[in-house]
């Protein structure tokens, strides 16, 4: 049987692509934002996520929406901290979507398990060192620069290859900065910094991360690129970010037919079965 584990440490052993449901503590995220923001509902929804198929939830209290602004440290605190706590405490699964490492370490204080950064580290100097303190797992995101302007660091002469050595270099301070390697996840940052082409191009050329040997995550969930794709063809008008979930689960089906470690989703049941779906597939390959 595929062992799609990597040698994570901390982390079960899934025969197949993991599922991390999505839950944003925010007022503004793109497609869910204002619907958690109650700690008490917002752990109601991750327990839902759990039970409708996410192996993993992912906690985030910060939008990083194209032309998001910062939200204030204590902020991002409250709204995560208690949503954290009290989904460990019922046995689920938690990483912490953040980019500070006060945040980090808050969070795995309160139980998550693995550290979710789209900066890759990048946009705080200390979250690698806190990260290696922690010896959680760390998702290590494709990050040009902070959400307020990265529609304009979208410029690449060839997307696939200079994401992955971009990453690969990213992967090298970190791990000098005390983080294992054997415990980093890459991921290609769909819709950071990217062009809708280059969404495309990345999400079709997940093997190329294989130069790197770490486990792949994709976050394709209700992104911009399938909104484009799906346009009322009369109109042109983007399909909106809520009626994108079974696009979602078509990617999803996608990358774990790739070899992806994880899916990062909102609506995890159709991605559950998919996975379950391309994972029966692979094992029937020649
Ligand atoms: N995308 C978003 C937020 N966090 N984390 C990872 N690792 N990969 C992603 O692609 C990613 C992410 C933005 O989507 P959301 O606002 O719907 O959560």
């Amino acid at each position: 049987m595929e062992r799609q584990n990597h040698g994570l440490r901390g982390l079960p052993v899934w025969d197949r692509c993991a599922v991390m449901g999505i839950l944003n503590v925010t007022p503004d995220s793109f497609s869910d934002g204002g619907s958690w923001l109650d700690p008490g509902r917002a752990v109601e929804h991750g327990l839902a996520l759990a039970a409708r198929g996410a192996d993993i939830v992912d906690v985030g209290g910060e939008s990083t929406r194209p032309g998001a602004r910062r939200v204030p440290l204590a902020e991002e605190l409250a709204r995560v901290v208690p949503v954290v706590r009290g989904l460990a405490r019922q046995g689920v699964l938690v990483s912490i979507d953040t980019m500070r490492a006060e945040v980090a370490e808050a969070a795995v204080d309160a139980g998550a398990r693995i550290v979710n950064d789209v900066s890759g580290g990048r946009a705080d100097a200390g979250m690698a060192k806190a990260v290696g303190r922690a010896g959680v797992p760390f998702v290590l995101m494709h990050w040009r620069g902070p959400s307020a302007g990265m529609d304009e660091l979208a410029r690449y002469r060839d997307v696939v290859p200079e994401v992955v050595a971009e990453v690969g270099r990213q992967l090298e301070a970190v791990v000098a900065d005390g983080v294992d390697p054997d415990q980093v996840i890459v991921d290609p940052g769909l819709g950071f910094a990217k062009s809708r082409p280059d969404d495309w191009a990345l999400l079709a050329a997940l093997d190329a991360w294989s130069a790197l040997g770490r486990p792949v995550l994709v976050g394709p969930s209700r992104k911009r690129f399938l909104g484009e794709l799906l346009a009322d063809p009369a109109t042109g008008e983007l399909r909106p970010a809520r009626q994108r979930d079974d696009a979602t689960a078509a990617t999803a089906v996608l990358a774990a037919a790739q070899g992806a470690w994880a899916v990062r989703v909102h609506e995890v049941g159709a991605v559950a079965d998919a996975v379950r779906v391309a994972a029966a597939v692979r094992r029937n390959r020649n």
